[in-house]
């Protein structure tokens, strides 16, 4: 940015629980996915600031079982990304019955990616990766406890041994060891993942420890702020270019009257780190940051448009559980994507949807829909209880909401016969009183002269994890309800804040 400042979150979005790790001039950072597949984005960067996503890491049903019962915010749980001994390293946990903990490999971080390692020896969430000078392989997980791991064949020596259980925070977890100068560092999240969440370290010389907590714990915060950042924890350490050390961890913004809805689900944020007295001590951590001491390098802003030209579809788009070819596919109708009902609405676990995340807090999304052949139509997801959609039929459109227990049509409209272009725009709600939702989404029809007609307008908060509960955030798509729906294309844009 022209003004000194780049912005914060690094990438915006549902992309919580990151984990980061450099490679020469390169950067890659790996999050959480829960329920959706492909699972676990990769991002790319050169400067820290500037992300693109490259893929995801687990795209095969081999690599990301999950079931018709992994309901939302089941599934895959916070990844840690090393590099090692010429390859990378990708542990983490399938919280979907009969999975665990899981570690994968590649040379490209792009993939492919291996088919998994099990675990069946490592207890618990939140698996981290360490290498001692021995080449001997730690694996600390949430609790925290420490077992030691032949990454090669999964197996473990030896029991888990209990290391650190932090300040007395609820939720000791996602842990990192570092070896950093004279110390190894075990940094925690603590509190849990919502307004109380922190970051603590230790520090010992021995990876197994024992542990001398840091006296500035945590060394970050944002519990009873105002902060416009909430929620901050799940760190992971890196240096920059100009070897300056950095932490990538997750954080809200909650919006509205009290106490505040998140809509975007937990994002991924950037936050300097100096080191002092052999501590770490985290600046400030703000939505527009100075911009770093080192060349830039932007990437290119991901097309408005996608016309599904493509074989396969952009890393950008996820799936519920899984993405059978015969439901879902661009080789059906050249340059539509073409969607094949199962589950009959979004509340069933077979529902047939491909979405993007909704990564800024204003936004509008398209889709030229042909429901010719089936109902179908674009979905504002937060989980199976909680989304709104417009949904296209013959000759008619019909908007809903399912909040929680309660499902309703909320307006419809005879519409031509043929294809139709649904949309949603989101936007902030102006505020009006303490108890004024985070923002407002209205759904309608694109007239063919271009100007936008809107059904119903709803309130956001029903689409926000304060209501809804669990790790998600939104995402926006394409589903189908029943028979055949094709979609010519779909359009997500950034509106002005
Ligand atoms: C994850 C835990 C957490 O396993 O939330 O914020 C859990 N931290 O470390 C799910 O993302």
């Amino acid at each position: 940015m022209s003004d000194g400042t780049v912005s914060n979150p690094v990438i915006p979005g549902f992309h919580p629980d990151p984990s980061i790790c450099r490679v020469g001039d390169d950067y890659y950072v790996v999050c959480s996915s829960f329920e959706y597949f492909p699972g676990i984005p990769v991002f790319h960067s050169r400067d820290l600031v500037h992300w693109a996503q490259i893929g995801n890491a687990l795209d095969r049903p081999g690599q990301l079982r999950l079931y018709p019962d992994t309901a939302s915010s089941g599934g895959i749980y916070a990844p840690t990304l090393r590099h090692h001994d010429g390859r990378f390293w990708l542990i983490v946990t399938n919280v979907a019955e009969g999975e665990g903990n899981l570690l994968f490999t590649a040379t490209d971080p792009a993939g492919p990616w291996s088919d998994p390692v099990r675990l069946p020896g490592v207890p618990g969430i939140d698996p981290d990766l360490s290498w001692d000078e021995d080449g001997t392989c730690w694996c600390t997980v949430a609790g925290v406890s420490q077992i030691r791991l032949d990454p090669y064949t999964g197996e473990t020596s030896g029991e888990p041994r209990q290391l650190w259980s932090g300040t007395g925070g609820a939720a000791p977890e996602a842990p990192h060891l570092y070896r950093i100068g004279d110390y190894w560092y075990l940094m925690i999240a603590e509190g849990g993942t919502e307004r109380g969440h922190g970051v603590s370290v230790a520090r010992g010389r021995t990876p197994a420890g024992p542990f001398e907590p840091c006296p500035a714990n945590p060394v970050l915060t944002h519990r009873s702020t105002d902060h416009p950042i909430q929620n901050t924890g799940h760190a992971d350490l890196v240096q920059g270019p100009d070897g300056s050390w950095w932490m990538v961890l997750l954080g809200v913004r909650p919006r509205g009257g009290t106490p505040g809805w998140h809509v975007l689900g937990r994002e991924t944020f950037l936050a300097p780190v100096e080191w002092v007295d052999g501590w770490p001590v985290v600046g400030e951590l703000t939505i527009r940051m100075p911009a770093p001491a080192w060349p830039l390098h932007p990437v290119p802003d991901v097309p408005v448009r996608d016309d599904f030209d493509q074989a396969e579809l952009q890393p950008c788009w996820v799936s519920l559980r899984e993405r059978p070819a015969r439901l879902c596919t661009t080789k059906e109708r050249p340059d539509w994507l073409t969607l094949h009902a199962a589950g009959d609405s979004l509340d069933e676990p077979d529902v047939v949807f491909v979405g993007r995340r909704q990564q800024h807090l204003s936004c509008g999304a398209r889709t030229r829909v042909d429901p010719a052949e089936g109902r179908g139509g674009l979905a504002v997801r937060l989980d199976e209880r909680h989304h709104y959609e417009i949904e296209a039929a013959a000759g008619e459109v019909k908007v809903f909401a399912r909040v929680g227990p309660l499902r309703t049509e909320v307006a419809s409209r005879p519409v031509a016969a043929g294809p139709v272009v649904l949309g949603v725009e989101v936007a902030p709600h102006p505020p009006a009183d303490a108890r004024t939702g985070p923002d407002l989404l209205s759904f309608g029809v694109e007239e063919p002269d271009g100007t936008f007609t809107v059904l119903g307008t709803l309130d956001g908060r029903y689409l926000s994890t304060e209501v809804a509960g669990g790790f998600t955030g939104r995402v926006i798509g394409m589903y189908a309800a029943a028979g055949t729906v094709h979609f010519d294309w779909f359009d997500y844009e950034p509106r002005p804040a």
